[in-house]
């Protein structure tokens, strides 16, 4: 995160640089869409920006899966901005998506970790997230800098379109400073992980909720228990829960939920009472020092209080932690999951 923010943010003045798409200032002012297209982890860091992007600039967003995308039939023009994220930057799906938009005229920005990559030659412009590679085949790191990456770019455009006032953009830039530091108190929470991984190693399937920036976290924290321990899991919108996944529900079923003091809060801490009610084991991601969820989750891991923006940021590090502990407790190859490869190049 330090180094995708190096250069690129100037929280005295509150602004955001990104040479990448200043030659694109124009056709982002006056943006009547954005779609973003990914796959996989990459896909859940475009959810985040359609929140951000949507609620600081004011643009609508489409986050689609490039493994449909480009099997469908989709409207797009040259009035749309195409938004590709990929770590690798050599997923066939997500390269055969940027030439269907490109051939219907479309600008395509990249979100990508190797310079250089197949990727990053498609695109018009950028910017790369300068995470370094990858040591497992799945994405952790690349997750937090791509998170930080379209932020940064929903700020630009915000910028750019005066659609959130200077002072806001002001605080949101500085506090992002201080996101890395805050990221590695997430780190501290390895003890309360790997204590937690006991508890769920031998679950059949495991259910995760968040609301609002909670949401996507809920997707990634259950991608990449499926990804590394090969237990069953399931993200969902909490609002969502219950409109079927409630009826899973027992007292076999942990359901980890991101529940920090965000202005979602109070619905959250009724779906966690809903869960117990249930019988449901909850193990719940809160804001320090929070006593009200101690009281009522079987299970706490706390992380430091930011802005909800920023919670994926920070909420998906503990559950990047909890699945690789899972994965060591059930004796799993977590650099290596099988079936997996680190470019879907077919
Ligand atoms: C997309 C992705 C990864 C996942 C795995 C398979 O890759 O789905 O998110 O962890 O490696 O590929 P990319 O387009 O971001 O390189």
């Amino acid at each position: 995160i330090r180094d995708c923010l190096r250069g690129r943010i100037s929280p005295s003045e509150g602004t955001v640089q990104l040479g990448g798409l200043k030659d694109y200032d124009e056709k982002l002012k006056n943006a009547n869409r954005i779609i973003i297209i990914a796959c996989g982890t990459s896909w859940h860091a475009g959810l985040v920006g359609e929140y951000l992007i949507e609620n600081y600039a004011r643009i609508p967003v489409e986050v689609e899966y490039a493994s449909e995308f480009r099997y469908r039939n989709p409207v797009v023009s040259e009035k749309d901005i195409v938004i590709a994220i990929s770590q690798s930057g050599e997923t066939a799906d997500t390269m055969a998506a940027i030439e269907l938009a490109k051939s219907k005229g479309a600008l395509i920005l990249g979100i990508c970790n190797v310079v250089g990559s197949s990727i990053t030659r498609l695109t018009d412009g950028g910017a790369y997230t300068h995470a370094g590679p990858e040591i497992g085949v799945a994405s952790t790191k690349a997750f937090t800098a791509q998170v930080t990456v379209i932020s940064l770019m929903a700020f630009y455009m915000a910028q750019l379109r005066e659609t959130t006032s200077p002072t806001v953009l002001k605080e949101l830039i500085t506090e992002l400073d201080s996101i890395p530091t805050l990221v590695e108190k997430c780190l501290a929470t390895e003890e309360a992980t790997k204590y937690i991984a006991e508890e769920i190693k031998d679950a059949v399937s495991c259910l995760f909720l968040g609301r609002g920036t909670g949401f996507p976290v809920a997707l990634e924290g259950a991608l990449k228990l499926k990804e590394i321990s090969y237990i069953h899991a399931e993200g969902y919108p909490a609002a969502e829960m219950k409109h079927g996944p409630i009826a899973l529900i027992d007292d076999e079923l942990p359901v980890v939920v991101v529940a920090t003091k965000t202005s979602s809060y109070k619905k959250v801490l009724s779906n966690i009472q809903e869960v117990k009610a249930r019988k449901g084991k909850v193990i719940a991601i809160i804001t320090e020092g929070d006593e009200k969820i101690k009281k009522e989750a079987d299970f706490v891991i706390e992380i430091p209080d930011a802005h909800e923006s920023y919670l994926p940021l920070l909420a998906t590090v503990p559950l990047q932690l909890l699945s690789y502990h899972v994965a060591l407790l059930r004796d799993c190859n977590v650099d290596q999951p099988r079936n997996l490869a680190k470019s879907v190049t077919v």
